[in-house]
């Protein structure tokens, strides 16, 4: 465990980097542990998790957040094909397809045509409770896509982009009766609007450092308020065209299978993994003395928060406070609560999330009808012993 002054110094800094102020954020709604502030462990976490699987896969332990990023060294990772190795030095973004300028654009050149930072949220569409652990906050530094489109000149008969990566690997493709063993590119697609919009953005650095190998180096595609796997990782190619992108990872793998009451017809479908669905979940509870505190996470689309609320065993839902370092459109917000007169024993805590359009985050009993567990993002209750 880091001590104190060290926790501080990087939420400090983390603070600086995101131009907010330390003066007039209340103390006592940061994360980090405060003097004398213990964990209490929770009952329902499975026996030997893996956290990581090195080198391909890390989870994120949600009970150690302790400011509003996460280090580059606890974000979660995960792909299908394992982590390409790009020279950043030789290498060059190619812009293909339905464009006046095809292109073959070297870091340097990106960096020139614009440096902005972004903070996303991240979360993979597979991430789940009782851990949450393929989830994080980032402020990503790069240049909007659009910026990079308009410098090629998209032609008006372009529908369609699609991003490769530069990994790959091998796969059988069934089709109908047969089946076909080839090399697939790892590849994701966006429509015209969602492409154009101003909002996906290229990203080289992480928190401001550069984009560890895992991560996507040297250049990824960020979606902001979308599940994770949009986010392209060592963004090769940029091809633009007219019919729409059917690739495994697009059309078949993150697919959310579903049954939706229509006109009182319960009809099934087929979804795309798309925005986030509105989240919350219980990241820790603490006790500092007789005083008990339980921290959490919303992640969305970028809709804005009206509430969220915690409730104990059969309680009541009462309001919880939102953190003060945690305001960016696409960012995750982060919540606490006091948890006033916890009795020694087992209890059972869930938070709920509710957005300003009265959405309210659903009961695992309201998705039902979601058959296949992508996009989980059901109220998730968490239990805990009081000693
Ligand atoms: N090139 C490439 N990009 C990819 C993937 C992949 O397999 N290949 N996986 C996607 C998925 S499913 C997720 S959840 C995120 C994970 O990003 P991270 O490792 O930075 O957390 O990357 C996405 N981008
Ligand atoms: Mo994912």
């Amino acid at each position: 465990m880091m001590n104190q002054s060290t926790r501080r110094e990087i939420l400090r800094g983390s603070l600086a980097l995101a131009g907010l102020s330390v003066l007039g954020i209340p103390e006592w709604a940061l994360p980090a542990l405060a003097q004398g502030e213990t964990v209490v462990p929770f009952t329902d976490l499975p026996e030997n998790v893996r956290w990581e699987t090195p080198p391909d896969r890390r989870l994120l332990d949600v009970r150690t957040i302790d400011g509003p990023f996460t280090p580059k060294d606890k974000f979660a990772t995960t792909q299908h094909y394992g982590h390409p190795e790009v020279d950043p030095a030789t290498f060059k973004l190619k812009v293909s397809g339905l464009v006046d300028r095809p292109k073959s654009i070297s870091l340097d050149e990106l960096k020139k045509m614009g440096s902005t930072d972004l903070v996303a949220g991240f979360e993979c569409s597979g991430n789940r409770g009782p851990l949450q652990g393929l989830c994080g906050n980032g402020r990503w530094t790069g240049v909007p896509l659009k910026t990079v489109l308009d410098a090629a000149g998209v032609k008006a008969a372009t529908r369609e982009f699609v991003f490769f990566g530069a990994d790959h690997g091998e796969e059988e493709v069934e089709w109908r009766t047969q089946k076909y063993k080839v090399d697939y590119q790892f590849g994701r697609s966006l429509n015209r609007e969602q492409a154009l919009s101003g909002r996906p953005f290229l990203a080289w650095a992480l928190n401001g450092e550069p984009l560890t190998r895992h991560q996507g180096s040297p250049l990824r595609l960020i979606v902001p308020g979308w599940y994770g796997v949009s986010n392209v990782k060592w963004l090769a190619q940029i091809h633009l065209q007219e019919e729409t992108y059917l690739g495994k990872y697009q059309a078949r793998w993150y697919r959310t299978f579903r049954g939706e009451m229509i006109d009182g017809e319960m009809r099934w479908n087929e979804t795309a993994i798309s925005h986030m669905q509105l989240k919350s979940f219980v990241a820790r509870v603490t006790r500092n003395g007789s005083a008990h505190k339980v921290t959490g996470v919303v992640l969305n689309d970028g809709t804005p928060i009206k509430s969220v609320e915690v409730k104990v065993d059969e309680g009541p839902w009462q309001a919880a406070t939102m953190d003060p370092s945690t305001k960016e459109k696409y960012g995750w917000k982060l919540f606490t609560y006091t948890w006033n007169g916890a009795t020694p024993g087992a209890h059972t805590i869930v938070s709920r999330v509710t957005d300003v359009t009265g959405k309210v985050q659903p009961t695992e009993q309201e998705l039902e009808s979601k058959k296949s567990f992508l996009e989980q993002n059901s109220q998730a209750p968490r239990k805990v012993m009081i000693s």
